[in-house]
């Protein structure tokens, strides 16, 4: 294929990047909505001393004040001594989980090629469905957006582009809560006055060395000479730099299997066992409807009992044969709940506040070749 047919084709995709904004403290804010005006800190306790640890995540108000990820606890309650409503939380990654795979089963149902790649950050590559055409792309985009609002009531921000590397730019150029568009004509000129040390991939010993080179700003590194780059950076990445700068990807959006589904629910009051059909029927038919209408199977079923003092216990089971069923789902589920408190039960006020099943091994169903018992016989 010439240069000009592989440049044409490049051009022609549509690829919407989805990045979830400050995500673990904003599931934090949804689920208690009474901390969303004030400073939110997410925690990872390092358990060495009361305040040991490092901040995972803060919500842009903390932000705002200085707090960032990465930064010892101790330094980020310093930062907030003055602000009494500041909020520091310990980091509950299951129940991240579990909002991230609700939002993402969001996000694959408005394309046909989607690909998670972080618990936060998804691509849809909406080629087929949108063609080259930008303004199809922004309204799946904002279809995107809005059910992600309208279901988990959170915001995200939305970069679309002509590949992955540009839609995850954009996306990254607006933040929060934004919709970046940056079309094959705009990108140049977002791209060019940028210092190259921005660019998605470019990082700090790269840009210095760059610099030493003469090298400051992407437009510079776009028309930077091919060989000297090699001989700088090597055969791969030399090349790979000038393509960034020019906002060049090949990479494909690379569909994905879904791995797992989860339903959960908070129980009326914190209890220390619970009616398994009240509560655990509607998940199960929940999610034999999702593997149903993803014309799925699941062969391991497992529970998520999240306790008063918000611990996560999970237990699970492979079943000998791949089922969609309801009521298999439940009939597990509920022996498994059954299991649990019974070994549980020794341990002193142990109550639970929220309940789930998640399902997962997780395989597509093959569907029987067409015919009667009539045609064997
Ligand atoms: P954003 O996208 O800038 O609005 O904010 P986040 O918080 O969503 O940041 P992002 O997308 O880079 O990361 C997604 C989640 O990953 C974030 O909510 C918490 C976690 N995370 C990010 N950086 C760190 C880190 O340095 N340490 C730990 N433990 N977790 C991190
Ligand atoms: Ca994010
Ligand atoms: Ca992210």
């Amino acid at each position: 294929m010439s240069e000009s047919c592989q440049l044409a084709a490049e051009d022609s995709r549509v690829v919407i990047a989805v990045d979830l904004d400050y995500f673990y403290a904003q599931c934090e804010e949804v689920r208690d909505l009474s901390i969303k005006n004030k400073p939110v800190v997410i925690c990872v306790f390092s358990g060495r001393s009361e305040d040991s640890g490092a901040v995972s995540t803060a919500n842009y108000i903390a932000r705002s004040l200085g707090v960032k990820s990465g930064i010892p606890i101790r330094l980020a309650k310093r930062i907030l001594r003055e602000d009494s409503t500041a909020v520091f939380l310990p980091m509950d990654i299951e129940y991240y989980r579990i909002v991230s795979e609700r939002i993402m089963e969001i996000i694959q149902s408005k394309g046909r090629k989607f690909e998670q790649t972080s618990i936060d950050e998804a691509y849809l590559d909406v080629t087929t469905e949108a063609g080259a055409d930008y303004e199809r792309a922004e309204m799946v985009g904002r279809s995107i957006k809005e059910g992600i609002l309208t279901s988990e009531k959170m915001a995200c921000s939305i970069g679309i582009g002509k590949n992955k590397l540009v839609a995850k730019m954009a996306v990254d150029s607006h933040k929060p809560n934004g919709f970046t568009v940056f079309s094959p004509g705009k990108v140049r000129s977002f791209l060019d006055p940028l210092p190259v040390g921005k660019l998605f991939g470019i990082g700090p010993k790269t840009e210095e060395k760059l610099r030493a080179m003469g090298i400051a700003l992407v437009s510079e590194l776009a028309k930077a000479n091919p060989k000297t780059l090699s001989d700088h950076f090597g055969k791969n990445l030399g090349p790979t730099l000038r393509e960034i700068a020019n906002g060049e990807d090949n990479s494909p959006v690379v569909e994905k299997p879904i791995e797992q589904f989860s339903r959960i629910i908070t129980l009326k009051k914190d209890a220390q066992t619970f009616d398994f059909k009240d509560v655990l029927a509607p998940l199960s038919s929940d999610l034999s409807e999702k593997l149903s209408s993803s014309n799925l199977n699941c062969k391991s079923i497992g529970i998520i009992a999240i306790t008063n003092q918000l611990k996560i216990k999970t237990r699970s089971r492979t079943i000998p044969f791949p089922t969609q069923s309801g009521d298999e789902i439940l009939k597990i589920a509920s022996e498994l709940f059954f299991a649990f408190f019974d070994e549980e039960k020794s341990v002193d006020g142990l109550k639970i506040r929220r309940a789930g099943i998640r399902i997962a091994d997780l395989s597509p169903i093959t569907t029987p070749k067409s015919g009667t018992l009539e045609d064997f016989v």
